[in-house]
């Protein structure tokens, strides 16, 4: 049989299956609106589809699955399928749904959520649901689905439930549009669809709706641009410092920050998750800077106006520092409305992306900058960059050291996950790594409950090794990251296991109660070989230096399947006690 024969003989199918299906029944018109949304979600850009188990969700996984362009993912526990699509999303850059069946199930897509919307990642949630009148009865599964994440998604729908009328397939689909829409424009953001569902669940035999063509609607974004008075405006800042917080990498965005950082246009200083960490002409290193500047000098290092973008700033006294100095003024920059005041010195939120921004300045910005400010915090770096190394060299076995020597000698094309809470500060103070290394850390809401499961996600979509750095708890708290079936042996887990939450030792207010160690730390005796195994990773384990190095070299060596590397501490240096070596 030849192609076209061969494609008409499955059309006869199919139109005999036609016949004999009920094209009118409940059951047939949910699978065809629901394959229709699929296939809106596709021309949308969805490539990826995160499926949770049950019955009530049927009509929708089975879309999903029988769907050809879109690959699915089906895990069970809905906390970490929420977070892995989550990953998915961040490292695809395309938005990503998400399925689940109805009553709790629905609530543990929240964390993740929320950590969508603060992070601005595109989450298209759906989730199965009983028909409103069956709500409150006793039945089961049914809880309160409706606005079910309130304010933690951009916008609600719920789905019509009789669907025999042509006027609600034309609803559920432009629902569909809306959603996908909303999700993907900026700020991007998770959206919610609540798809209430009636039985018969299933249909008697599984029917091929061939290709449908719902209709998309498009959103036309028209190219925005500077007015040309912010470049007088701009021209009465002689000291500039531009901050970025947790953005995705940017090729363009490192080359023109580079120019204006190398050219004392500016003082450029970089989260370390806006991935811009260490570029040409960058204060990568301010945290030490900053708290380590003589009080006599602070003045030389205190920008009239500062410039902002992105996402979260990890670092406290960098935020700190632009807080309490006498700023005149902070622009935020491809900001909306209700843009975050971080620095509560907020004066101008500008409707253009950072690299519109930069690149127009660069070409047009009449920029008068001050050459002394941009010295005094190049030679600080400098300065304190050597010093750093000595200081960190020079300790003993413990974790600050070791998240020296792990971020430094990182190999080549990694892709780093940074785990709330001391990973993250580490990497923050010395950010001693390869520029170019993407990095990524659940800050939108700084959660230790997705650790795993986001990093896992991105792996999951990703050729490159993903590395992720994280606490015992983080890991413990998230370890069912580790169960379902598509991790693959890009993935590696380091976990810093100071046996509890490590940084409530290291945060003054909390280590001087005498509740620290019950209530902060939860000092925890266990450690996580049995995990790994349980979940078919290889496990190294260290406790010391002379086993540190080979027992990581042969971690990142090994192939085949995940590796779980856990380092051991007993005891620990904070970073405060590393800047007092500084100073
Ligand atoms: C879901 C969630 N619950 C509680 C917290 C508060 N919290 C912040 S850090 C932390 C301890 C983390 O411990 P661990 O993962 O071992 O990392 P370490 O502090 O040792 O670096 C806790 C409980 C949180 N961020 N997220």
């Amino acid at each position: 049989m030849d192609e076209a024969e061969e494609v008409n003989s499955n059309r006869k199918s199919i139109s005999k299956t036609r016949k004999q299906m009920n094209e009118n029944s409940p059951a047939f018109l949910t699978y065809k609106i629901l394959y229709e949304a699929v296939s809106i979600c596709h021309a949308h850009g969805v490539e990826h589809v995160v499926l949770c188990p049950g019955s009530r969700s049927a009509p929708i996984a089975l879309s999903f699955m029988r769907f050809e362009g879109i690959k699915h993912f089906v895990i069970p526990d809905e906390r970490s399928a929420a977070y892995v699509a989550l990953g998915m999303a961040r490292q695809t850059k395309k938005p990503v749904a998400l399925v689940c069946t109805s009553g709790t199930a629905s609530l543990n897509f929240a964390p993740a959520v929320a950590e969508a919307f603060f992070s601005e990642l595109p989450l298209i949630v759906f989730t199965a649901d009983r028909p409103a009148e069956w709500i409150g009865q006793a039945d089961n599964q049914a809880i309160f689905q409706t606005n079910l994440y309130g304010k933690h998604v951009k916008t609600a729908f719920t789905f019509p439930t009789e669907l025999s009328h042509p006027d609600s397939e034309w609803y559920a689909i432009r629902q569909v549009n809306e959603a996908l829409n909303i999700a993907k424009i900026q700020p991007k953001g998770p959206v919610h669809i609540n798809v209430p569902l009636r039985e018969p669940l299933y249909l008697d035999e599984a029917y091929d709706f061939g290709i449908l063509s719902p209709k998309k609607v498009e959103i036309v974004q028209s190219e925005r641009t500077l007015p040309s008075s912010v470049y007088d405006n701009i021209a009465h800042y002689q000291r500039i410092m531009v901050v970025s917080g947790t953005h995705r990498p940017n090729k363009t965005l490192v080359e023109l920050l580079s120019k204006l950082g190398s050219e004392s246009k500016i003082v450029f200083v970089p989260d370390i998750t806006s991935n811009l960490v260490n570029i040409p002409g960058s204060i990568s290193f301010a945290e030490l800077i900053i708290d380590t500047i003589k009080p006599d000098e602070i003045s030389n290092f205190v920008p009239d106006l500062v410039i902002s973008f992105g996402g979260p700033i990890v670092s406290k006294s960098l935020k700190n520092f632009v807080r309490n100095k006498e700023i005149k003024e902070h622009w935020h920059l491809s900001g909306h409305p209700g843009s975050a005041d971080t620095f509560q010195k907020l004066a101008k939120v500008f409707d253009i992306d950072s690299v519109g921004f930069f690149k127009a300045v660069l070409e047009n910005g009449k920029l008068q900058p001050n050459p002394e400010f941009a010295r005094n915090w190049a030679n600080s770096q400098v300065d304190i960059k050597p010093k750093t190394k000595i200081a960190l060299d020079s300790l003993p076995f413990c974790e600050v050291k070791s998240a020296y020597q792990i971020l430094s000698s990182l190999p080549d094309d990694v892709v780093l996950h940074l785990g709330n809470s001391l990973p993250v500060r580490f990497a923050s103070v010395f950010p001693f790594i390869k520029s170019g290394t993407e990095i990524y850390s659940n800050r939108g809401t700084s959660g230790i409950d997705g650790t795993v499961s986001s990093a896992a996600g991105q792996s999951m979509v990703d050729t490159q090794m993903h590395v992720l750095i994280c606490g015992d708890l983080a890991f413990m708290y998230d370890s069912n990251g580790l169960w379902n079936n598509y991790l693959k042996d890009n993935l590696k887990i380091i976990v810093f296991n100071n046996h509890g939450g490590g940084i409530f030792r290291t945060l003054p207010g909390a280590k001087a109660q005498k509740e620290l160690e019950e209530y902060f730390v939860v000092k925890q005796p266990l450690n996580f070989g049995y995990t790994a195994i349980q979940h078919n990773c290889h496990y190294f384990h260290c406790k010391d230096f002379e086993t540190f190095q080979i027992t990581l070299y042969g971690f990142y060596a090994i192939t085949g399947k995940p590796a779980v590397l856990e380092i051991e501490f007993r005891e620990d240096l904070s970073i405060e006690n590393l800047k007092q070596m500084i100073k």
